[in-house]
């Protein structure tokens, strides 16, 4: 919120001499204040009252705490911003209840593939329940600027990867997997998958059918499930990397599930498995994403062009221009290593469909300037 927080708002009754509280009217500043503010019907009026809870010492983590278990993610999110980096076990314990996070470990490897470093790392994730038991699971991708594209000294690009950019995508929640069989099957009704498996991405499906997933699933859940952009795509892949992987500058059949017969780089030949595997077989990138190299291509919102001469920076989706076909990212179990480095891009018509090609999707969430750099 831009404006003076510490001006009345127009429910604030403001204390003056002797004079008596107007009945249902709120006292400005205090923790009553904040109460009250909290109480607002207005997203943003909540969330700005939470920023003003942290003057008040304990009474005010309390209701910071609190709001992590309302109803508006939201405010729930805002909260979570405010208390994430604080040391203390009892705030800890309150978002693995509320505001849940699952822990990971981020490998990077050498030119040979070989690992070369391991930690600890975690992410915050929300939870969707899609009914029967099927759970869709949305990692936090926090907003970010980046190069989208690849340099001019990276092997095997191809003049659809160029000019390199400079672009800033928002906060967004991006799938912990492509979307699975089960998933899939619990919002439309049917799995038009070649390799069967309820654990396995869901593939042969079109652009169109992709979207009308994720109509669907909006429909069913009330907020506003869609397809990365591919630039958004590429930002949530590199997760802060500038190497032709997440994991370096090469892959192998232990870290991806793609054609291990054509490696990268200086890497071994591989296994080759010709087949989906369960989404998250292998480990994920350091924003606790799975599977975005190799496994099935993930169809992006936007149109496509040759290259990306005036293309947007804000990562939203290109969606001017005359193509029918649509922009696919990351490779998959069939391809070769190259075509499933971050940078990469192929592109289908909206109405095809094939067995090495399924999708991801994105929701977005609101959160104030003033708390999305925290
Ligand atoms: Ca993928």
């Amino acid at each position: 919120m831009s404006e003076n927080q510490n001006e009345p708002r127009e429910y604030d009754a403001v204390r003056g001499g002797q004079s008596s509280i107007p009945v249902n009217a709120a006292v400005l500043g205090g923790i009553p204040g904040v109460k009250s503010r909290l109480a607002s019907p207005i997203i943003e009026v909540r969330i700005a009252a939470l920023s003003e809870a942290l003057k008040y010492g304990e009474a005010g983590l309390d209701l910071i705490i609190q709001a992590l278990h309302g109803e508006s993610m939201q405010v729930k999110f805002a909260a979570y911003l405010l208390l994430k980096d604080r040391d203390d076990l009892k705030i800890k314990a309150q978002f693995q209840d509320y505001l849940p996070t699952f822990e990971f470990d981020v490998i990077t490897v050498d030119a040979q593939g070989k690992e070369n470093s391991r930690r600890k790392s975690s992410a915050h994730y929300l939870r969707e329940d899609l009914g029967n038991g099927v759970v869709l699971e949305m990692v936090y991708i926090p907003g970010g600027t980046f190069m989208m594209g690849s340099p001019a000294t990276e092997s095997g690009i191809y003049d659809s990867e160029s000019p390199q950019h400079q672009v800033t995508v928002p906060t967004l929640y991006a799938g912990k997997y492509p979307i699975t069989q089960a998933q899939y099957e619990a919002v439309m009704g049917n799995n038009p998958s070649y390799f069967m498996g309820e654990k396995r991405p869901v593939e042969s499906v079109s652009w169109h059918e992709a979207v009308a997933f994720c109509r669907k699933l909006s429909e069913k859940t009330g907020k506003i499930y869609r397809l990365l952009s591919q630039a958004e795509w590429e930002y949530a892949c590199r997760a802060g990397t500038t190497t032709p992987f997440y994991f370096g500058n090469t892959i192998t059949p232990d870290l991806v599930n793609y054609n291990g017969n054509y490696p990268y780089g200086a890497a071994p030949k591989g296994l080759a498995r010709g087949t989906t595997m369960d989404v998250g077989s292998f480990p994920p990138n350091p924003f606790g994403l799975y599977d975005m190299h190799g496994e099935v291509w993930e169809w992006c919102s936007d149109k496509w062009h040759i290259n990306y001469d005036g293309a947007p920076i804000d990562g939203s989706s290109w969606e001017t221009g005359t193509s029918n076909c649509r922009v696919l990212r990351g490779g998959s179990w069939y391809n070769y290593a190259v075509f499933c480095r971050a940078a990469r891009r192929d592109c289908l018509c909206a109405g095809h469909s094939y067995r090495c090609r399924g999708f991801r999707v994105a929701v977005a969430l609101t959160v104030p300037s003033s708390l999305s750099s925290l």
